[in-house]
Order: structure tokens, then sequence, then C-alpha cells
């Protein structure tokens, strides 16, 4: 890259900081080709934070709530054609295109990194390029990874603080070790014609341009953790997921941890911050992670896992008292709001929230709303980025830098019919069938059509950093590796009635199917062998508490429509074709042996 001097020195980190010349080099070489007026390092203390939030209200990025209801908080609002992730944009820069395999978008990686290296060159012209160093995963652990993100963003500077552990600590973990990403990101004023996320796997390097939404731009998230991160797990013999992470105490003192992976906006913050039914008493589900797991073998031979993040970015609409007090409880402080609703008095609001909406009320785009406009008024991927250390059910564990051992693993997607509300596999192979085979209906977490469904291995289908035949090999090789492998179910919450309603009432109740995923595990829980895998007994879900009119729809959920699923095995073909040679032979068998049961 370019030899240039910057214009302007480059300071060295700040007193006491111990740095790499690798990470003082990458600042270096980055300012002097994106020319900033002044480069300033985080350490993620809480006065720079301050400092920043004052700097960025100054600026007009984002503006105070009403602080006496909501302290902390900001308000910000995006440009209005950068609201969700990007897939067509998002790039995966593998020396071949084999290597990144059908399911992702390809570039390559000298072309790609000349362009975008050519749209930062004096890109940052008159402005601050914040260096950004922070770790993903607890102080000390062997799973945890450094980046450095260098952006002119104060919106991803002051969002980085609350989604990952920023400045000093990231820095201190590297040492003199040199694995550290590089990340660049560019706003480019947000054009959609320069906007691209491109991962280069080989060079532990992404770039990042011409958006400013989350996903695309706070890269310790989907580009380091997910992408990133599954191609390394792949090379060193580890996971990278897109699961939250959740631990289970039942009354007996029974300990689980249990990993969920469903997709983009179908239920994982809310799955991690269950509360249990008033039935439960004696229950408690507390948070390890809401969005991403990493996973290795312990020497015990069982799958441990960690939280990479530090914060939850989390879907407001839908949000409410009602469906997610602890989630409530977590936002209502120290939180920052992207496209929700903002009322004059500076309070929040979005389609779902419980109590009265505020009045005087303007829409993420900052026109005047008012129930009954035919527009909505929070955008449907809006959301708030709030420090986990906010959420009242925080588990103990959650900075264990040895992760905890996961004794269940779940899948599920949004599907209006076909799959019943809980099924267990018959063994780890089937399991990863139930994983690979995964459907959903597409949601608003990425920019594109609504509502239909379409495979997503894993929930993983926009995050897996290669070949997706590979990935799900590598699932078939951890699970012959490790002695204690987690049980796997697959859960469908989204079933719906001929009258197009939810026929399972989900969110605290979902505690039911847990209960009963939980007993499994622990070889107690009475379970039903079906054609499509062990289903619970007569009986074995609990349903005192329920709604008459839910227990009466049980029948409906747990059936299984022979018609829906043959058309769903020709379906699940299609992958199955896409992915070629590389799809494993034993899940091209698991499907054969489904359609055998089927009869
Ligand atoms: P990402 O952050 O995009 O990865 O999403 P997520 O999987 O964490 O999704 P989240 O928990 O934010 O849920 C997204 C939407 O699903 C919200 O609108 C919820 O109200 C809805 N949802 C979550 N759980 C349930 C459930 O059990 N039943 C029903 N019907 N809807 C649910
Ligand atoms: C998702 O889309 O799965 C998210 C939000 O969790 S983002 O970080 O934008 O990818
Ligand atoms: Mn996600």
């Amino acid at each position: 890259m370019s030899a240039a001097q910057p214009t302007i020195a480059v300071p060295t980190p700040p007193q006491g900081y111990a740095c790499p010349l690798a990470v003082l080099n990458w600042v270096r070489e980055i300012a002097a080709l994106a020319q900033p007026a002044e480069v300033r390092w985080l350490d993620g203390s809480y006065l720079e934070y301050a400092t920043l939030l004052q700097l960025a209200q100054a600026q007009g990025v984002i503006q105070p709530l009403d602080q006496s209801r909501w302290p902390g908080s900001y308000y910000s609002r995006s440009h209005p054609s950068d609201v969700a992730r990007i897939e067509e944009r998002t790039v995966i820069c593998t020396p071949t295109a084999d290597e990144a395999g059908p399911t992702n978008h390809w570039a390559d990686p000298a072309e790609m990194k000349t362009r975008l290296m050519g749209y930062i060159a004096g890109a940052f012209a008159g402005k601050t390029m914040y260096v950004v160093p922070y770790l993903m995963g607890p102080p000390g652990s062997r799973l945890a990874k450094v980046g450095i993100e260098l952006t002119d963003s104060i919106y991803v500077a002051i969002s980085m603080r609350v989604m990952t552990r920023m400045g000093r600590v990231a820095l201190d973990q590297l040492g003199s070790s040199l694995e550290f990403n590089r990340g660049l990101h560019a706003t480019l004023g947000c054009d959609l014609e320069r906007r691209w996320i491109a991962h280069f796997p080989q060079e532990n390097l992404i770039l990042s341009t011409g958006s400013n939404y989350g996903g695309n731009v706070l890269l310790g998230k989907k580009c380091l953790a997910l992408r990133i991160g599954s191609w390394l797990g792949h090379r060193q013999g580890w996971l990278a997921e897109h699961m939250l992470i959740l631990k289970v105490e039942s009354p007996t003192g029974e300990v689980n941890f249990v990993a969920a992976a469903f997709p983009s906006a179908c239920g994982k913050t809310n799955f991690a911050m269950l509360i249990p039914p008033k039935a439960y008493q004696g229950w408690k589900v507390t948070t390890i992670g809401d969005d991403i797991a990493w996973m290795r073998i312990g020497a015990d031979g069982r799958l441990y896992a960690i939280n990479p993040e530090n914060g939850y970015f989390g879907v407001a609409p839908g949000t409410s008292h009602a469906s997610n007090p602890n989630a409530m409880a977590t936002l209502a402080r120290d939180t920052i709001f992207t496209n929700v609703g903002l009322s004059a008095d500076g309070a929040v609001w979005w389609e779902g929230l419980d109590g009265p909406i505020p009045e005087n009320l303007k829409d993420w785009k900052g026109n005047p709303w008012k129930p009954g406009s035919p527009e909505k008024c929070a955008h449907p991927n809006s959301r708030f980025a709030s420090p986990m250390i906010n959420n009242p059910a925080l588990a103990a564990e959650v900075n264990d830098p040895n992760g905890v051992p996961i004794s269940a693993i779940i899948f599920g997607g949004r599907r209006a019919t076909t799959y019943p509300l809980v099924i267990q596999a018959f063994n780890w192979t089937h399991g990863v069938y139930l994983g690979a085979t995964l459907g959903s209906e597409t949601t608003a977490a990425a920019a594109g059509t609504l509502g239909q469904v379409r495979r997503d291995p894993m929930a993983m289908l926009p995050f897996c950093g290669y070949h997706m035949g590979d990935y799900l090999n590598h699932w078939l090789h951890i699970g012959r590796k490790l002695s204690h492998p987690p049980r796997i179910f697959h859960v469908n919450w989204f079933r719906k009635g001929t009258d197009g309603k939810f026929l399972w009432p989900g969110f605290g109740d979902n505690m039911r199917v847990l209960e009963w995923i939980c007993a499994r595990t622990h070889g107690h829980g009475l379970g039903e062998e079906t054609p499509l895998g062990w289903m619970p007994a007569e009986g074995a879900l609990r349903t005192d508490g329920l709604a008459p009119a839910d227990i009466a729809n049980l029948a409906k959920i747990q059936a299984i429509d022979k018609a829906e699923w043959d058309r769903e095995l020709e379906l699940q073909s299609e992958l199955f074709q896409h992915l070629g040679d590389r799809m494993p032979k034993p899940l091209i068998y698991e499907r054969e042996l489904l359609k055998a049961r089927l009869g």
C-alpha cells in the first residue's frame, strides 16, 4: 500500500499503553492514505465516552433523550437508505471463489482492496480518525480476539464502546502478539454506490465503506466474530455461531447452558432474556449472550461457549414490558437508539411498546407521526445498543474466560407451516441435518424481500465466511471429537393457524419447551419417536397456566402434515444441489432416511 507520509503527526497511544509496532504501523499506514485532520486513540474510559457523546451531540450525530426518564441515552437516525445489512454488497475476498462457496458473494482480494483503498484515499480529510482497539470475549480467555478498527464515524466509536470491551483492555490482551484483526471503516456519506463490506480472511482484514449501519460497521460483530471467526474456527477446530447462550436453573438445582441459533430478527434476544411464566416458581433463566457464541472443545469432551460481545444490539419493535421485561430494564439507560420514533420532549417509541403513545412524535425519517399514520413510526429494523451489564438477568458466568459447557443446541426459524413446536434430533448427525436445513421467512434485518422462506443453515447463511459445504462438514467433524456432545433440537415459535394467527404464545411460555429440552438432556423428559425426531410425549409439555385456547392449539402445533413435508423435502434438495459435491454425504443420507420414515 501507499508509502505516503501522513500530513499530520500520528500520535502514539496514550501513556501507559503497550502497543506492538504492527498496530502503530497499521494506524500510520491508514492515516497516510485517508489523510484525517486528526488521529485519536480511544482508551475506553468512561470520561472519554462522556466526551465523545458531547462531541457527537455537538455535531448533530446523536441527540440526548429526556435524561430524567432515559438517563445516559441518546437518539440517532441513519441515512434512510442505510437501515440494515446489505448482503449483495457483503463480500468474502478469498484467493479463489470456490473457497467462499456458492452461498457467499465473492470478490477478488487484490481488485477489491485496490478499489476500496481508492475510495478511502483522502476520504478522512478534515475529519478525525478514531483508533478503536477492542476485545471480543472475556479478558484472559483463550478464545478472545483483538481487533483494531479505524473509523471516521463517531457513531461507530461510541457504539463500539457499548458493544465491545474497548480501549486499553484490548491492547493489554494483545500484549506483544501480532494476531489482531485490522478493520477499516469509511462512512463516505453513506453512498450506496460505494457501499461494500469486504472480508479478507487470509489477511485478518475487514474493509467497510459507504455505510454507517450497525451490522455493516461495528466490525467486531458480524464481520469479525462471525465471518472471519467462522473461517478461523474451520482452520483451528472451533465454532463461531449466530447463537444466543442462556443458563437455566431448575428448582431442584439442575443447571443447563443452552445455545440457540435463530436467523436475524427471529427471537434470540427474547429467548436469551426469557422470564419463566408464573407456574414456573423456582425456575431461573439468565443470559450469557444474545447473538454470537464462540465454542471450543474442552479437555473433558464437552463443548464450551463464550459470548464475545459486551452489549446487545437488539431489535426495538415488539420489545415491551409484556414481551421482554429484561430488555426493557436493559435499555432503560445508557442506550443508543437508532431509527425508532422520537417525541418532542425526548422520549423514544416504537411499534409494540406498551404504555401511552407519546405526543408529538416524529418517525424514524423525522416526519411527524401519529397513531393511524400509514407508515411505521419506527423502522422495523430499528435497534437499541445497550451495555449487557444493564441486564438484570445477566448470568454470573458471563465473564468466565473458560466459557460455559453447553448441554443443548437449538435451531429454529420463522415457519408459518410444516415445522412443529419442538423436535429432538436422534443423534449429532441428525441434529446437524436439522441445522443445515433450517429455513426461515426473511425479515427486515437485511435489505430485500420480506416473508419468503429461504434456507439459512444454522442461521449462518449471511455470516459464514467460507464454503457452506465445508462448514457443515466442520460441524460433523466437531461432533466426532466431542465425547459429551450437546443434544440438538429444532423449535418453531411461529407456526400459524388457518386464521393467520400464531398458534403458540411464545416469549415466556417458551420456558415450557425449554424445560422439556433440559429434561431430555438429563435423560428424564418423556419423548415419543416420530418420523421427524423425538417429540414431547403426551403430557410431557407442562401446560399449567396456559390459556385454554393455547392448550387447544397444541395438537395443531405438533401436527406433521405429509403434503407439507413432501414440499419441504423438495425445497431442502435445492440447498443440497447448490452445495454440489461439497454437501456432506451423511447429511444427504439423513434426508433419505427422513424421506423413508415419512413413507
Ligand atoms: P438479531 O438481533 O437480528 O440477530 O435478532 P434476534 O434473533 O435477537 O431477534 P429478537 O429476539 O430481537 O426478535 C425479533 C422479533 O421476533 C421481535 O419482533 C419479537 O417480538 C419476535 N419474537 C421473539 N420471540 C418470539 C416468540 O416467542 N413468539 C413470537 N410470535 N414472536 C417472537
Ligand atoms: C442481525 O442482523 O442478525 C443482527 C443485527 O444481529 S446486525 O448487527 O446489524 O447484523
Ligand atoms: Mn444477529
